[in-house]
Parts: structure tokens; C-alpha cells; sequence
């Protein structure tokens, strides 16, 4: 008898989810068995952007007949490159909103105009206010966060010009954006023209509306999200090392747990100040819990773990699951990646499902909007309504399964335990790769996906990279997964990694896979990536590192604009899930996974197989080091005094 496909792979997970079954719960899984993925969408070979259609054109089945194109003639190309820019679109919007919320916050903020919030890291104020060009000469830290706060929030609305961001890239680089003509001008103005040019009628090139479709993911990746990432690390902090606890062991059954989920940190931040409030731990007792625990699923838990250290529920294919432990008071969600599915869920417990933003709303969930004019307050009755609804637990089942972490690798830590205190810098880094030590650098980020078995895909990649040396920097679900499985450990490097990996960690004491955030904060990976270009013994660009991407498990459309703004980064980027969305138009896949190499460097690509992923991610990093010319292993050599002079 074939064996089961297996829906997850953590303990905790599948204890949670038989127990669901059990009570006739239906979750993501269930659905997914009840619901095929359309075979023509899903190839981005349907296009519904007129009345006419939707016109379906998928591959002919004979040989020789000749392919169908839309009502308006439009070819299959022109069809999966609308439709893929369309991805890229909504992901850059969905991350750059983000940023913009962050930023009117910053400013606010800044004016003094809302209590609660601060600025928290000054260093990076001040590194941030000259990245914008701002003379900060005889200012106080006021005025400086002030115009920092001014400039950020124009760079959303700018319609000319070029993002400021854009020169943080290396100059060779940045080059090959102004030559392509796909530098970012203004974030919005990316998002809008992408709805523009894909309309019915517009753009019918493929070549010409992947310029503008990597025009908006670079104004994501170095616009949108990299604001997020910086303007919430100046106002919360920048995360260092972090200990923390990951799967849905870390409910507690005798306190209240207030469960975060979705991407922004501006309430969460506030919840996790006001649950230390007496007044609130007191209540909390009043009802007869033992405490207040917080606890996250998704990003916003990725946030406040870099940050705090609160532990992490889950990741996205445990939101429901999470529930139905019974042990979750209120689940209060921001937005994106927030199942619709979780209020049905929910009321089959006591818990309560609560919306905070006025973006978002769900059909029967308790709506209490985020007032950030009074966050504290906002976030004290929040925290109320949870502890209110305690008391109204039935039956309550946590497996009793969790895996320790360490978190909060930003990069600014990245770069001081590297090089110590004294002289921070990627050179040791650079060094043990141009050694051979490090074989090279991946980034494993983003999603789960439910046509694929949780985590699988991430966990199997993450332990073959690390086992041929090369280091893993993560982000979002995926992080999250490595997190259970045990891979956010100092101690993982002696079980999972190669020899030099090994060596390296142990030496520095840091885990093979370093958890970098959610998935704004890939441009953290993107700026890391830099600063080993500018340290220098690694080529002149981000092309010309040995490095790699993957998402292994992609769903969202995020993952789209990350993936975009990757490859035009110059990045090798692979993805796995249950199908590539182009993959109906041969002509534009080959575009995106063979000829944009030649324009950018980096190139799409994509397996669901994950040992496949991992070795096709070494072999291009293995192309990279000899490239570069270190792919021979070099003799040590004893320098004598003449040695030494000439090197002098
Ligand atoms: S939460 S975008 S499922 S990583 Fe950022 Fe996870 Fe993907 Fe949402």
C-alpha cells in the first residue's frame, strides 16, 4: 500500500492535527485534498483582466497544433507576464505598505506627536540620516529623526529620480540598473504603472513588462521593505542574538495566551510593553490564570522574537492548528498571510479571533482597531478581552513539544560577532570563504505551502546546504521551520553541518543557519550580501558571490516580488512548491530562468525536489568560486621577511 502523504513534519503539528480530525475540524490540509489546484492558473496560462475572458489558453495537446491566444490575441507569453507581474505587484505593495505605515509611525513619532513609541537605536538613526544624504552637522537627534521620518515617507509618493536606497547597492550594480532603465523612481508609482501597463490592451511584450515587473520588485527589495527593516529596528531596536522557544509547546496551560499574528510589529511591539504592565499581569490573575503569555505565529512572531525573545506558536500552516489546542484566549491578527478559515476555527473554541487593522477585516472576528495615537491603550484592552475570555476555556490539548533558538541575527550583528567589537567587520567571513571553510552563502527564506508537506522542502534543503559547508541565512516561515526542527542552535552545527561550516561556528559560536527576521527583512540578506562585495577578495558585485536563494515551499505573492528583486539583485534564486507560475509559457520561463542571467546576473529556476534545489544551488555557487578562482583549495605558505616586505 502506498504510504500516506504526510501533511506535517514536526510532532507537535501532527499531534495537533489528529486531534483535529478526531473532532472534525477541518483545516488548510483538508481543503487542499477537497480543492485541486486549476492546472491552467496555476501555469499562468489564464488571463481574466477583461470582461471577454476569462480566456484559458493552455499548451496544445497535439503536436503541431497551433496555441490559442486570448479573445484580444493576446499569446500565451504576453499572458504569464501580466500575470506575473501582477504577483510582483500586489508583493511589493503588501511589503511597501508595511513600510509605509512604519514610516508615518517614525514621523510621528519623531514630532513627538505619539506617546509610547521612540527611538530606540540612535547609531543606526544617524547611519540611516547619512545613507539619505542628510547633513546631520549641529542637529540634535530630533530634528535628524525628523527629516529621516520626511524623507522616508516621500520616497512612497517621489515620481522622479532614483529611491535613495539604490546607491547602498554596489556601484557595478547599480550600474546595470541605470543602463537596464529599471531603477526604482518612487514606490507607488512602480505598483500603479505594473496595473497600468498590464491592463487589457497596454503592454503585449513580455521583455517589456519584466523591466517594468523588476522596476517594482527592486522598489520592494531596496525601497518598501528595507525602510520597514530599518525604520522598525531604529524605533524597537536592532535585534542581537536572542535564546527563544519555537512549536505550539510554548502555549501554557495555566496562563493566558495572546496569540500575534501577521506581519506588522507597531501593535505587537505595544502588546508585549503592556503585557509587562502590572495592572494587566494583576487582572490576569483576577481570572485566574497564572500570568500572561505571548506568543507568535508568522512574521509579526518573527518581529517580536529578534527583538524580545517572545516565543513562536508556529508558522503559517499552523495558524489554525494553534487554535485548536483550545489553549489560545485571543488569536489578534494585522495583516497578510491570515487565513480567512481561522475565524471558523475559532468558533469552535472559546477563542477569540481579533482584528487590529483597518486594512483588514473578517466576517465575524471582534474588530478592535489600533489606535497608534494611543498604542498602549489599544493594546491594554486587547490584552483585556483576551484575559476577559480565559475563563471560557474547555478542553485543552498541547503537545507538550517546543525547540530552543537563538534569534536575531540582523546585520549589524552579523558584522560585529564576525569581527568582534573592535574592528567589526565580513572579513573573517570573506576569508573563510575565500578558504574554502564556508563553500558559500544560501538564503532559504519564505513560505509553507499546502500542496507540499510542512517544512519538508526547507529542512531537507537547510541540512544538505549546511552539510556541504555553505551558510544559511533565513527569514519568514522558513526560519521558523528551522527553528523546530532544531537548526537555530549553536549545537546544530556539530550534528548537521560540514567540516569547515563546523569549524567556523564552533570558532565564533553562532548557528549554521542564522534567523535574519520576517520577510521585510530580506533586505537585511540583501545589505549583508553587500557588505561582503565592499569587503573586498569576492568579485565587485552581488553576482559575483557564491551565493544562492531558495524558497522552497513559495505561496505568497510576496515571494514573487522577493524572488524578482533577488534575481535582479544578481542572485541565483530557486523555488519549490507545487508549480512555477509561469510555466504554460516556455518562451517567458525561459526568459526569466535562462536570458536574464545575461542581463542581471542572477536568474530564476525551480524544483520541487528539494535535494535537487540543493544541488543545483552548490553547483552555481561552485561556478562562482572558480569564477573567482577559489575553488582550489590553496596550500598554506610560510611567509619569511622578504615574503612580508613585498607584501608591505
Ligand atoms: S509569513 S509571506 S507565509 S514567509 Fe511572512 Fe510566512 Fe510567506 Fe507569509
Amino acid at each position: 500500500m502506498p504510504e500516506e502523504k504526510k501533511h506535517y513534519s514536526d510532532k507537535a503539528s501532527i499531534e495537533a492535527y489528529e486531534n483535529a480530525k478526531k473532532d472534525n475540524i477541518l483545516t488548510v490540509y483538508d481543503r487542499a485534498e477537497d480543492l485541486r489546484p486549476c492546472p491552467i492558473g496555476s501555469v499562468g496560462d489564464c488571463c481574466k483582466h477583461c470582461g471577454m475572458g476569462p480566456c484559458r489558453i493552455p499548451a496544445p495537446k497535439k503536436e503541431g497544433e497551433k496555441r490559442k491566444a486570448g479573445l484580444c490575441g493576446a499569446t500565451a507569453e504576453t499572458i504569464a507576464a501580466r500575470n506575473f507581474l501582477r504577483m510582483i505587484a500586489a508583493g511589493s505593495a503588501s511589503h511597501s505598505d508595511h513600510g509605509r505605515s512604519v514610516a508615518e509611525i517614525f514621523l510621528a513619532a519623531a514630532k513627538g506627536e505619539i506617546p509610547g513609541y521612540k527611538i530606540k537605536d540612535e547609531q543606526k538613526l544617524l547611519a540611516l540620516a547619512l545613507d539619505f544624504g542628510i547633513n546631520i552637522d549641529g542637529k540634535d537627534m530630533k530634528t535628524i529623526a525628523i527629516e529621516v521620518g520626511e524623507k522616508s515617507i516621500a520616497q512612497f509618493g517621489q515620481q522622479h529620480g532614483e529611491l535613495l536606497y539604490i546607491k547602498k547597492a554596489p556601484e557595478k550594480r547599480q550600474e546595470i540598473w541605470r543602463k537596464m532603465g529599471v531603477v526604482p523612481r518612487g514606490i507607488d508609482r512602480e505598483v500603479v504603472e505594473i496595473m497600468h501597463r498590464t491592463h487589457m490592451g497596454v503592454d503585449q511584450d513580455y521583455k517589456s513588462l519584466m523591466k517594468q515587473g523588476t522596476r517594482a520588485a527592486l522598489a520592494d527589495g531596496w525601497g518598501g521593505s528595507m525602510l520597514a527593516t530599518d525604520l522598525q529596528d531604529i524605533m524597537f531596536g536592532t535585534p542581537v542574538p536572542v535564546y527563544a522557544e519555537v512549536n505550539l509547546g510554548v502555549l501554557k496551560k495555566d496562563q493566558v495566551n495572546i496569540v500575534i499574528h501577521g506581519h506588522e510589529p507597531l501593535l505587537s511591539e505595544m502588546i508585549v510593553v503592556a503585557s509587562q504592565d502590572p495592572e494587566i499581569k494583576k487582572y490576569a490573575v483576577a481570572k485566574g490564570a497564572t500570568g500572561i503569555n505571548i506568543a507568535g505565529i508568522c512574521c509579526t512572531a518573527n518581529e517580536i522574537l529578534m527583538r524580545h525573545g517572545i516565543p513562536i506558536a508556529g508558522n503559517f500552516l499552523q495558524q489554525e492548528l494553534a487554535i485548536t489546542t483550545g489553549a489560545i484566549d485571543a488569536m489578534v491578527v494585522d495583516v497578510q498571510c491570515v487565513m480567512q478559515a481561522l475565524q471558523n476555527v475559532a468558533s469552535c473554541f472559546h477563542t477569540k479571533l481579533i482584528t487590529t487593522s483597518h486594512q483588514a477585516g473578517i466576517t465575524g472576528a471582534t474588530a478592535i482597531p489600533f489606535n497608534e495615537h494611543d498604542a498602549l491603550n489599544s493594546a491594554k484592552a486587547i490584552l483585556k478581552t483576551g484575559i476577559d475570555n480565559f475563563p471560557n476555556r474547555k478542553n485543552v490539548a498541547i503537545p507538550d513539544i517546543k525547540s530552543p533558538m537563538i534569534a536575531g541575527f540582523s546585520h549589524e550583528t552579523i558584522n560585529y560577532l564576525l569581527g568582534g567589537s573592535f574592528r567589526a567587520s565580513y572579513r573573517p567571513l570573506n576569508d573563510n570563504i575565500i578558504n574554502g571553510r564556508i563553500r558559500g552563502i544560501a538564503g532559504v527564506v519564505g513560505c509553507n505551502n499546502a500542496r507540499t508537506t510542512c517544512d519538508t522542502n526547507h529542512l531537507t534543503l537547510v541540512k544538505e546546504l549546511i552539510k556541504n559547508d555553505v551558510i544559511v541565512l533565513t527569514t519568514g516561515c522558513s526560519a521558523i521551520g528551522c527553528g523546530k526542527e532544531g537548526l537555530l542552535t549553536p549545537e546544530a552545527a556539530m550534528e548537521f553541518a560540514g567540516p569547515g561550516l563546523r569549524e567556523v561556528c564552533e570558532t565564533v559560536g553562532i548557528p549554521p543557519v542564522l534567523h535574519m527576521g520576517a520577510c521585510v527583512d530580506n533586505s537585511r540578506i540583501l545589505i549583508a550580501a553587500t557588505a561582503v562585495v565592499k569587503e573586498g577578495g569576492l568579485g565587485n558585485d552581488i553576482s559575483d558571490l557564491p551565493a544562492a536563494g531558495a524558497a522552497p515551499e513559495w505561496m505568497s505573492e510576496k515571494a514573487i516580488a522577493i524572488g524578482q528583486y533577488f534575481v535582479a539583485s544578481g542572485v541565483y534564486t530557486i523555488f519549490g512548491g507545487s508549480a512555477f507560475p509561469t510555466t504554460g509559457s516556455p518562451e517567458f520561463t525561459k526568459y526569466l530562468f535562462e536570458d536574464m542571467e545575461k542581463i542581471y546576473g542572477g536568474k530564476w529556476d525551480y524544483t520541487n525536489d528539494p535535494v535537487e534545489m540543493a544541488r543545483k544551488m552548490i553547483e552555481h555557487i561552485d561556478k562562482k568560486r572558480k569564477e573567482l578562482g577559489i575553488d582550489k583549495a590553496k596550500g598554506r605558505v610560510l611567509f619569511d621577511m622578504a615574503d612580508r616586505r613585498e607584501l608591505a
